[in-house]
């Protein structure tokens, strides 16, 4: 059966433009914060695949979005490689084991992405439920972003380490991103092998590197990700989304299909930098669903920029956890609704 999700992010026709949203498995929905409360630890969570399966399933059934994304986290496999995680109440993700010298990189396990057999259980898990108009999207940091954690050992503002190792040890800096690359494309390699229907690059901290920088440190390593799949499975999508770098996207090109564009760049600007070479996925600012007069007002403009052009509705980054239920259904129902063709 075809799905509307896969056939948009190839430029195909679809009798409507699809949706879905950036961590719409999560803290809003009150189903999630059940078995949240039940099983206690984030981690525990992403590791059992009956439950993976349930809580990416959530969103499909409650909102009737055109895609389901794994529900995981882009720091289970450095965990996996060697370095222990723990999620902290009102501070996040804690790496206590960082990265900072070559041995450092060299003792990280070569089979991680082996390990996280958790992941590729819960995907065959979903499949056997996902209906199958609806496509799985697979995921995974960009070894920039998993990097950042890896060496600040947690959520940073100023990024003061690895950017220290940008500008005073490139060379180590770009061993870590070489072994976080090959491990990340092994596994979404064995995500697709399992199941997962497209794949998604979450980049979030491009934005922390200045052009020439980001393009050396980031861009590069997710195109060669994007080459490396391609070469591979070809039919299989792939997403790059790099947050807060709107101004280097004339820089960027590669063997992807999607651009993420985040919700500081205007779509304008991104489709007149693309044209139709990429399908371009947003970019509604997030906090417009606490109000849906501003969902509708943001939803009617970008659906006007890109009527005629390739494009999938999303948020411009996560949705929060506050943003009530039932905003984020009018967005998704508003969505396919004024598209219709
Ligand atoms: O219940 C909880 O409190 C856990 C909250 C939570 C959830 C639901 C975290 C902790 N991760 C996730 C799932 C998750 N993370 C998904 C699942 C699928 C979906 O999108 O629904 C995905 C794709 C991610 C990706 C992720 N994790 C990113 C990249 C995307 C982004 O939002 O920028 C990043 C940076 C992380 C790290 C992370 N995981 C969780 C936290 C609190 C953080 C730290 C973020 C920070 O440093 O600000």
């Amino acid at each position: 059966m075809r799905k509307i999700f896969i056939d948009a992010c190839f430029g195909k026709e679809t009798p409507y433009t699809p949706v879905w949203m950036m961590r719409q498995a999560g803290r809003y929905l009150p189903e999630y914060m059940e078995i949240r409360k039940k099983i206690g630890n984030f981690l525990d969570m992403t590791r059992n695949p009956e439950i993976v399966a349930e809580i990416t399933l959530q969103p499909i059934r409650r909102l009737d979005v055109d895609a389901a994304i794994l529900f995981s986290d882009i720091l289970n496999l450095p965990m996996e490689m060697g370095l222990p995680l723990r999620f902290e109440k009102g501070i996040g993700p804690i790496f206590d084991k960082k990265i900072s010298k070559i041995e450092d990189i060299v003792s990280l396990d070569n089979d991680a992405y082996n390990k996280i057999s958790y992941v590729y259980e819960g995907i065959k898990q979903i499949k056997k439920e996902l209906p199958p108009e609806k496509a799985l999207i697979g995921f995974c940091g960009s070894p920039w972003t998993v990097s950042t954690y890896m060496v600040e050992g947690r959520g940073s503002k100023q990024y003061a380490k690895i950017k220290k190792m940008v500008y005073a040890d490139s060379e180590t800096l770009h061993k870590l991103l070489e072994k976080v690359t090959e491990q990340t494309t092994k596994y979404l390699l064995k995500q697709i092998e399992s199941g997962a229907d497209a794949v998604m690059v979450f980049d979030s901290w491009g934005g922390a590197l200045e052009r020439d920088k980001f393009f050396e440190f980031s861009w590069d390593y997710m195109r060669k990700i994007a080459k490396d799949i391609k070469e591979k499975y070809s039919s299989v999508p792939i997403i790059l989304f790099s947050k807060g770098v709107g101004l280097y996207m004339d820089g960027m090109d590669g063997e992807f299909d999607v651009l993420g564009v985040d919700w500081n760049t205007p779509i304008e600007y991104a489709l007149k930098i693309f044209k139709d070479n990429y399908t371009l996925q947003g970019n509604m600012d997030p906090t417009r669903l606490y109000n849906k007069e501003a969902t509708k007002e943001a939803v009617e403009k970008i659906a006007k920029i890109m009527k005629g052009h390739r494009h999938i509705f999303n948020l411009g980054h996560g949705i929060l956890p506050d943003v009530p239920v039932e905003n984020a259904k009018y967005f998704v129902d508003l969505c396919k609704e004024i598209t219709r063709r």
